[in-house]
């Protein structure tokens, strides 16, 4: 039986939601599988997060991982190509930790390119009616650290994927002026980007880069 870890997170500087939290509880509620999803919604602390995810692994042993996070002030739904062993806060996390030019695993690779199909990912919401694009940067947040720790984590287990997506801000709670998505839709992106993760074998041989 095919186990997925989908991840969310809860709300961090001031917000009172979190869409990526909302969004993974959405998905499991209406998950009719075949696969097992185990869905969790982790706290925006680098230490918290980072034992919680290992544990949730260590025990599920998930054949694919998928956390999730919100990157306010992007337009579309993001799956991120590359997680970097570094830890640079801009603001403190919900425990007040702020690390400064950290790395994540201390010897560790500098980084860890996802495993997961994310061009498949992208194309999967984009058919799905999803605004979506491969990203090339998930921060120095929580949310590369949790990509970061969960490609470390799988990295010695055979044929195990895992990656991460970002989440615009959902309409029903963004602030004034900020680009959102429809609840709903960033859901069915979620939903979709889970069965390309599951389902593609290989990823799609086209490009999805950037100029800048
Ligand atoms: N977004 C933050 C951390 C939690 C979240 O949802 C990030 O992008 O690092």
């Amino acid at each position: 039986m095919t186990t997925v870890l989908l991840t969310g997170f809860e709300p961090f500087a001031g917000d009172a939601t979190n869409p990526s939290g909302d969004a993974v509880r959405a998905v499991a509620a209406g998950w009719s599988g075949p696969e097992e999803l185990i869905v969790e919604v982790l706290p925006v602390t680098f230490d918290r997060a980072d034992a919680q995810l290992r544990a949730l692994i260590d025990r599920h042993r998930p054949d694919v991982v998928i956390a999730t996070g919100l990157a306010g002030g992007r337009t579309q739904v993001t799956p991120e190509r590359v997680a970097i062993n570094l830890a640079d806060a801009r603001i403190p996390d919900n425990d007040g930790a702020q690390p400064v030019d950290r790395p994540i695993v201390e010897g560790a690779p500098a980084a860890y390119f996802a495993t997961v199909p994310v061009k498949a990912m992208a194309a999967a919401m984009g058919e799905a009616g999803v605004p979506a694009a491969v990203s090339y940067s998930a921060g120095t947040f929580v949310c590369n650290h949790v990509m970061f720790a969960a490609l470390h984590a799988t990295a010695s287990t055979p044929g195990a994927r895992a990656g991460f997506v970002h989440v615009p801000y959902a309409s029903e709670d963004a602030p004034a002026g900020a680009p959102s998505l429809p609840l709903d839709d960033i859901v069915r992106a979620l939903e979709s980007a889970v069965r390309a993760a599951i389902d593609v074998p290989t990823d799609l041989a086209v490009s999805a880069g950037t100029l800048h």
